[in-house]
Parts: structure tokens; sequence; C-alpha cells
């Protein structure tokens, strides 16, 4: 009592010399200088006891009249919000766009007119299929939705990973989400594709093709959000200051490179760090690692569109870069985590009809049927039509309206005008000049369902894409598509796969028809057009032919025991820090490993904690005695065998032979498997990890 009662009466004594401060949502906390603020109810009332609650006697009923109580377990029962029917899982970040050159000559948009300039942006990634609380590594579509905050108002570039569709209307949305969401009556799979019904709606569905390809590609399995590419996907305008037009396809390019994970890795992964692609992105942002991509465009005329082999409008087609080349205009750099994720990367409300002057729409039918849904899916959401109030969703441009009340407004107009035209001179009125106009594009026809005739090639550009990949990434293509139909459990689904395989490519359907065991190769699928086998292979669409070279960026996990050799894993700290990469120390216990100089080094994780699917490359490194524990400990033989399994590269000590020989893993399968027995081996070995896997082993890993 007398505790409590002190405490009360040092917030009333410095009321006066409080310092406030905001917090994220904007709430002002009172701070007594050099005080611990005081907890208060949500209407600032300070509170006494927060441990138990208000009771008629020791042993008595609560009473109703515990104000505090029942705020407090009110505000809990509600603090749910609906999660996103799709994009669910997410992990957002704060940056800017940064302009190379004023693009004056193709858009009005203020945020392209001036050398330099920088917009902030927010960007949020995620997965599509599964719930929030889901694991990052799943075989999905990545979102790469970027809001930025023009002095125009917002721009929402709400794009993916992969620049194709499942679908090229807008109407089939509800029935492709649905397909690949868990099975309604069993309630599951989670966060996987790998069932009846997806593949179900996937054989009905030819146009799903092109997608197809690139969901089983590793393009499905990024090793970050950072060694992604984005893509806004549909064919947008650029409008000018004297209303031309250009179409336009935005892509942003990773400057680290692209990477991505092998599928058994993926799987482990999901088990070691559900967290793996957020912690990834803490981590970097954290220390100062920004990541970065280039916004590049592909601009182009009604006379390209008419020329061009397919149909601009039709989202399950690309326009090569090798075709149309992609031009960089600026670049986007991370370099803030929210300080709250529910307040923003949670409430964060994107829209892809959020378009500043200068940037228009086409009449692509699944961005024309976005532009309805996103708006919609905010109210159900966030509750209210005032989700523009949230600090995250507001412009940070000056903006006035006459919009109010409903709930939740946070901000009424003041004044007594709240409609316009009015006679009382107040508030503002709309700019023909300076305000947003539709592009005048003339449209005629008959009113019907349609779906255009150009729209009708389904397998030309998916044979592309799989003709452009490596004979590894073919490998990983056909793998995947094997593992996922052995999960359906009705055979003439497999069988109706296999068939549009084959407008693809038939070694790939003769692989992944051997896969399955089917016994007949079943006949080509119908096809509206036939496959185009003229159109040559587009080197951009490989991952591998995009890799970084270099191993900034990424992460090294160095494997030790006691006796380690200190001046060997020093010379290795100094080179990846020469290198901008980062490395954790995996040791038997995790108060760390004591060298033969006698240094104690403190270890991140414990060999349960830190196995190899979580690091680019390892090397181990133990003492000719700690090697011996290291037999002993199953989860020292999966780190050197997934490691060697996942065609990673494996620096060593001679020490560490018999942990390799029990693995099975035979040390001259192949030039990745390399020797760190004096600081002089180092540089090569950091030279060599740039390459990041070495995918010839693939074929010959036989782990004994
Ligand atoms: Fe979305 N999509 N989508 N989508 N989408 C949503 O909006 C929708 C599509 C994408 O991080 C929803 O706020 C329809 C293509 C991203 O908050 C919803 C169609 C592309 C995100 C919605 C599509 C996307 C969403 C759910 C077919 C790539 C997450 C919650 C016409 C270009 C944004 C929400 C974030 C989210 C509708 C197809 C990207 C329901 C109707 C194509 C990155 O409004």
């Amino acid at each position: 009592m007398a505790k409590s009662a002190k405490s009360k009466d040092a917030s009333m004594a410095t009321i006066h010399d409080q310092k406030m401060r905001r917090g994220s949502g904007g709430e002002l906390h009172q701070v007594a200088a050099g005080e611990t603020p005081i907890l208060t109810t949500a209407q600032g009332g300070p509170v006494a006891d927060d441990q138990s609650s208000l009771k008629i006697g020791e042993r008595g009923p609560t009473v109703l009249e515990d104000f505090h109580f029942r705020e407090k377990i009110f505000h809990f029962d509600h603090e749910r919000i609906p999660e996103r029917v799709v994009h669910a899982r997410g992990y957002g970040a704060h940056g800017y766009f940064e302009n190379y050159e004023p693009l004056a000559q193709y858009t009005r948009a203020d945020l392209f007119q001036r050398r330099g300039e920088k917009t902030p942006a927010f960007v949020r990634f995620s997965t599509v299929a599964g719930s929030k609380g889901s694991f990052d590594l799943a075989r999905d579509v990545r979102g790469f939705a970027v809001k930025i905050y023009t002095r125009e108002g917002n721009w929402d570039l709400v794009g993916n990973n992969i620049p194709v569709f499942f679908i090229q209307d807008a109407i089939k949305f509800p029935d492709m989400v649905h397909a690949v969401k868990e099975e309604p009556d069993s309630a599951f799979p989670q966060a996987q594709s790998a069932h009846d019904n997806f593949w179900d709606f996937i054989s009905l569905t030819p146009e799903s093709m092109h997608m197809i390809m690139w969901v089983m590609s590793d393009r499905a399995i990024p090793r970050s959000f950072r060694f992604m590419e984005g893509f806004g996907v549909h064919t947008f305008r650029m409008i000018n200051a004297r209303n031309e037009s250009t179409f336009v396809k935005f892509h942003w390019k990773p400057k680290l490179g692209l990477q991505s994970v092998a599928w058994n890795e993926a799987v482990k992964i999901n088990g070691a760090d559900p967290d793996f692609h957020r912690r990834d992105l803490w981590d970097s942002i954290q220390s100062g690692a920004f990541p970065e991509w280039e916004l590049q465009v592909q601009l182009f005329d009604q006379d390209f569109a008419d020329n061009f082999d397919f149909d601009v409008l039709d989202p399950t087609k690309i326009i090569p870069e090798e075709i149309l080349r992609p031009i960089p205009v600026g670049r986007l750099v991370l370099d803030r985590m929210p300080d709250n994720f529910f307040a923003e990367t949670e409430q964060v409300a994107f829209m892809t009809q959020n378009v500043p002057p200068g940037i228009d729409f086409s009449n692509d039918p699944l961005l024309q049927g976005r532009n309805f849904s996103y708006l919609d899916t905010q109210l159900k959401r966030l509750g209210s039509p005032n989700f523009t109030h949230i600090p995250i969703n507001a412009p940070k441009c000056p903006f006035a309206h006459f919009q109010q009340d409903g709930h939740m407004a946070m901000r009424n107009p003041a004044g007594r005008a709240n409609y316009q035209p009015n006679s009382w001179g107040e508030g503002p009125r709309e700019s023909p000049d300076k305000g947003f106009r539709s592009f005048p594009a003339v449209e005629s026809g008959p009113k019907a369902r349609f779906r255009a005739e150009s729209f009708a090639d389904h397998y030309s550009q998916a044979r592309q894409f799989f003709i452009s990949q490596t004979p590894p990434e073919q490998t990983h293509i056909a793998a995947a598509l094997t593992f996922e139909l052995s999960k359906v459990k009705t055979l003439v689904i497999r069988e109706r796969v296999v068939s549009h395989l084959l407008n693809i490519d038939e070694t790939l359907a003769s692989d992944v028809a051997t896969g399955l065991g089917l016994k007949k190769m079943p006949s080509p699928a119908d096809a509206a057009m036939p496959t185009r086998q003229d159109l040559d292979p587009s080197p951009a669409l490989s991952i591998l032919t995009k890799g970084p070279k270099r191993f900034e960026g990424r992460k090294l996990g160095i494997l030790l025991t006691d006796g380690f050799d200190n001046k060997l894993l020093k010379a290795l700290q100094k080179a990846l820090a020469a290198e901008k990469a980062v490395f954790e120390i995996i040791a038997p216990t995790i108060g760390g490993a004591k060298a033969s100089d006698g240094t104690l080094i403190e270890a991140h994780q414990t060999i349960d904690g830190g196995p190899s699917v979580l690091y680019d490359a390892v090397a181990v490194l133990p003492s000719e005695t700690g090697v011996g524990q290291l037999l002993r400990e199953p989860g020292a033989l999966d780190f050197v065998a997934d490691a060697f399994a996942h065609c990673k590269y494996i620096g060593h000590t001679a020490t560490a032979f018999a942990l390799f020989e029990k693995a099975g893993i035979s040390q001259d399968t192949d030039d990745g498997i390399i020797g760190l027995n004096h600081p002089k081996d180092v540089a090569p070995f950091i030279k060599e990890l740039g390459k990041l896997r070495v995918w010839s082993r693939e074929a010959k890993v036989e782990l004994k």
C-alpha cells in the first residue's frame, strides 16, 4: 500500500516538468524527467496496482467497478484485426526512393522530376497463401508492395517477385485463392500449394501455365527478400505534361543480385527458423547494411505494343528484357525498421489505385479488378473509412478535402465550410492544372463478358521461361513439379498437369511423368493456340545468370570446438568484414569455445540451433580433439551432410575429415570443398564463396 501511494505522489509532483515523448501511434506518453513513466489507463489515469484486480475481501469476488481491469481486458479482447485474405504474412521496412535523372519526357509525376531527390517509402514483403503465423520459406510468390509518399500523394506499386500472374481476369481471383489456400473441409495444408484443390484448379486453367513455371522454379523459394526482384506485373502508363502516354512496366533489381535456396533446404529452414526472411531483413537493416534495389522501367509506345508477339494487357505475359531493355531510373533503399510491427506493417494499406498525376492505368483486366478490391479490403480489415488517418497510411504531403466523420475520425476539417463550392471563401478547390487527369483513351465496343483472342496463347512464354533456365534450374523445376504432384492424391489431376507440360517441353513432361511413376504418358492438352518454338531463350529469366559474384550481404556459418585455431578465425573474420559479409559462430555449447591460445569466443548458436541451412556457406574448424565430440552429435553430422547436399562451399581444417567421412562426404567431389589450414588459405576461400553454390555437385551427391 505504502509503496503505491508513494509512486502516485511522485507522479503528481512532477506533472509540470514532464517531457513528452511520442509513441509509434502518435500518442503522447508522460515521461517525468529522470523517472520511469507512470503506467496509465487509456484515458490517461495513473494506475496504482496492475497486479491484482479489485475484490471484496482477500478471497472474494471481483467487482464490476474495477474500470482499470475492465478496460485492460476489453482492449486485449479486441487486439486482432482480420488478417489479409491473401499476403497475410508479411514484413515491412521504411526507406526512400532516390530519383536518378528528370524523367519529364515521359511523366509529369513529381517524384521523377529532380535529379537525386529522395522521397520517403515503405515496403512490405509477403507470402501469398499462408496465414499470418505461417513460415517464411513456403514455395510461394512473394509480395513486393511499395508505398512512396510523394509530394503529390501516395503512390502504391503493389507488385510481386514474379512478373506474371496465374489468371488473366480479376473475376477468377477468388477461385484461384480458394484453390491454393488450405482445403475448406480439412483446413490443411497450411501455406502449401502441394494439394489436390490447387492442382485441380491449375490443371483446368491453362492460362496459369506460364506462372506455374515461375512458381515451380527457385524464384518461389528466395534466400532473402534482399535478393529478389520485384515487378509491377501489369502494363501501366506514364503521362507527361503534354498529356502524352508511354506504356511502362516496372522492375525492381536487387543490388546484391538474385539468390534462392534449394527445396530440401527450404523445408529444413522452416523448422529451424520459421522467421528466416524476417530475421534476415531485420538483421541487415539493424546492422546498417541497407538493402537496395534499382527501379528500372521498360518503356514502349502503341506501335511497339501493336507489333509485340503478345498482348501487353495480358498479365500472364512478359516483355523479355532482351527485346526491350529496362532503363534504370532510381533506387530504393530500406534503412529503418518500423517502431511497431502492428501499427505500421500490419496496418499499412496498399492500394493499386493510389497513383500520382503522371502515372496511369492500362486496361489489363487484372489491374482493373484490383483497383476495386484494394479499397474494399481496407474497410474490412481496418474497420473504418478513416484508415488514411493512421500515420503509416497518411500522405506526407499537404492534403485537404471535405471528407468527414465516420469511425475513428482523427482530423475533421476545421471551420464552417464542409462542402464546395461555398460562399465563405473557405476550404480547398480542385485544380484542373495540377490535379490528376486520366489519360483520355478512346474506348468503344459491345458490352459483353470478353476474353480477348489476343490472350489465347498459354504455352509459348511458359516454354520460353523453361528453355531460358540453366540445367540445374531446369532440374529444380522438374523436381518441384514432381514433389507437388506427388502430394496430389487424384491420379487424373496429375495426368492433366503432365498433359499441359507436354505443350511446354517434352523432356520436362517426361521427367515429371517418370518422377511420378505414371504408367503411360497422357496426350498433350488441347491448346487454343500451338506453342511457338521460335522464341529465343531470355537469359535474364535465370537466377543463376544474375547471381551476385560476391559474398557481400551473405552469411558464413563457422563451426568451432574447443582448441580451434584463433589466428585462422581472426583471418576469416577480417576477410568477411572486408567483403561486407557476416558470420555466426556455432559451437557445442552456447557459452562458446576456447581457442588453443586460451581465447574464449562466444557462440551465436549451438549445433542444433544453427544448422547449416541457415548459412550461405560454412567453415568447419574443429580441433583434433574437438572433432571427436562432433562425431557423437547427430546435429554436427547433419551440419556437414546438408551443406554438402545443398551444394554449398565448405571450408575446413584437415581435422574435419573424420566428420566428413562419418557423414559420407567424399572430399574430392569438387572444388567446393576447400582446405582452410592456414590464414593464407582464407583469401582464395572467400573469393570462391561469391559463386554461392557448386550446382554441378547436385547430380553427384551421394551420401554414403
Ligand atoms: Fe493482390 N490483393 N490481388 N495481387 N496483392 C491484396 O489487399 C487482388 C495481385 C499483392 O503487403 C489484398 O490489402 C485481386 C497481383 C500484394 O499489404 C486484396 C487480384 C499482384 C499484396 C488483393 C490480385 C498482387 C496484395 C489483400 C486479382 C502482383 C499485399 C489484402 C485481380 C502484381 C499488400 C490487401 C501488402 C494484397 C486483391 C492479384 C500483389 C484482397 C482482386 C497480380 C503484394 O485486395
